[in-house]
């Protein structure tokens, strides 16, 4: 994948979002990575409008757990969007694979199944500097992303 940074977006591109309500699940895993995720993704939000009582936060222990984390908070919330934040960084196992796929496909699962939006917030890196990098650093921050796509999405709706 290009390297674009992942925080660069145009501001005038965005709908606004003062009465959305969003949920965020955040995984345990690489706590030091997933909290500077969560930060990026709430920072965002509010930027664009979201009030902070409207940003539903939920922590789930590992990555895998992302989607029954969503799939809960869509069934138990009234919310317009749901991000999921983690990060799977390689280890030198097949688990890593074995994680991104199952997230991977149960996200998916949850944008077919759901009538909200669910935004693939999963870093998947090779090892912790990548992970920073994408987490604030030199590439921006996933979190970011995922709030802007987030807010994109509920206006497709
Ligand atoms: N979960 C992560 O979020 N990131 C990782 O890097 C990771 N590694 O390396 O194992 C990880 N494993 C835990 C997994 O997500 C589940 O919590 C666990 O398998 C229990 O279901």
């Amino acid at each position: 994948m290009a390297t674009t940074n992942l925080s660069a977006y145009n501001p005038e591109n965005i709908p606004d979002a003062g009465n959305k309500k969003f949920g965020i699940i955040v995984s345990e895993w690489n706590n030091k990575i997933t909290g500077a995720l969560l930060s990026g993704a709430k920072t965002t939000l509010l930027k664009h409008g979201v009030k902070e009582e409207n940003i539903l936060i939920q922590y789930v222990p590992g990555s895998f757990e992302l989607t029954f984390g969503a799939k809960a908070m869509a069934e138990q919330e009234s919310v317009d969007a749901i991000i999921t934040l983690g990060c799977v960084i390689r280890g030198g196992t097949p688990h890593f694979e074995y994680v991104c796929q199952g997230v991977t496909q149960g996200i998916t699962a949850l944008n077919i199944q759901y009538k909200i939006p669910f935004i693939f917030g999963l870093l998947t890196t090779d090892n912790e500097q990548q992970a920073l990098d994408r987490a604030g650093g030199i590439h921006g921050n996933k979190g970011d992303e995922a709030a802007i796509t987030a807010i994109k999405m509920t206006n497709i709706l």
